[in-house]
């Protein structure tokens, strides 16, 4: 059998936004900005994805104040490094777990001889920090994409057609896992059939195209979601 589930990372694997968030303002502190992002601004920047995004989108949809003369994308590289520092030691400290019934499907996908693999817009430092934290490491997951890996983030569909070649296999003999409305564009657009587990930042927002939504995994009888997945041919 070569079918695989392909797992987004932040609200999925875990509820990391809120720790993105703290990471976030951490690093404006220490950049002696006067920003800071409260979770009701957090839930409209997390309209745009990736990181170093989300500030650029603050810098010129929020007027944000008292960014420096010289070149932004430099200010915003170096703002970023420090957020990444500041989030994986938040990480590493053990601030972070895995959503209720993660852990069991990695285990029973697993022996049950499904490939596993992941698709995520975060920094893969901060992959590594939260799988090496939760699961002792990434050895679970055949294919791991990340971060800047691709040239357009999510909803666009990019970093699930590249963990589809790299797994080579095609979108019906795999099922993706999100939290997100932009996560599940970014699946559906590159045609693997998406479960989706909505999260403290995303309930509520349109999931129309899922073919599974599942508030409670450690409730679900997984083979709903094995159903998803066609052998390949
Ligand atoms: C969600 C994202 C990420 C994180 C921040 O990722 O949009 O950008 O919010 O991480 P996922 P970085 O696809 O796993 O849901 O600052 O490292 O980008
Ligand atoms: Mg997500």
């Amino acid at each position: 059998m070569s079918r695989a589930i392909i797992f987004d990372v932040d609200g999925t694997l875990s509820e990391t936004e809120e720790t993105h968030r703290r990471a976030f303002n951490r690093a404006f502190e220490q950049a002696g900005l006067a920003w800071h992002w409260d979770q009701a601004l957090y839930e409209r920047l997390l309209a745009v994805t990736g990181g170093k995004e989300r500030i650029r989108y603050y810098i010129d949809d929020f007027d944000a104040a008292g960014v420096p003369p010289g070149d932004v994308d430099t200010f915003i590289r170096s703002l970023h490094a420090a957020k990444t520092i500041a989030y994986t030691d938040m990480v590493s400290g053990g601030e972070v777990e895995l959503r209720p019934g993660i852990r069991e499907l990695i285990s029973d996908a697993q022996s049950r001889g499904f490939r596993l693999a992941i698709a995520t817009t975060t920094t893969p430092a901060n992959v590594d920090a939260l799988l090496g934290v939760t699961l002792g490491g990434c050895d679970a997951f055949e294919v791991i994409c990340a971060g800047d890996s691709v040239a357009h983030k999510k909803p666009a569909p990019d970093v699930y057609e590249l963990a589809l070649e790299k797994l080579g296999l095609d979108a019906a003999a795999c099922v993706a896992l999100e939290d997100s409305r932009n996560g599940l564009l970014s699946s559906v657009v590159a045609g693997i059939p998406t479960v989706v587990t909505p999260g403290i930042y995303t309930r509520g927002q349109d999931f129309s195209e899922a073919a599974l939504v599942i508030d409670d995994l450690a409730a679900q009888d997984f083979s709903a979601i094995y159903a998803l997945t066609a052998p390949a041919a």
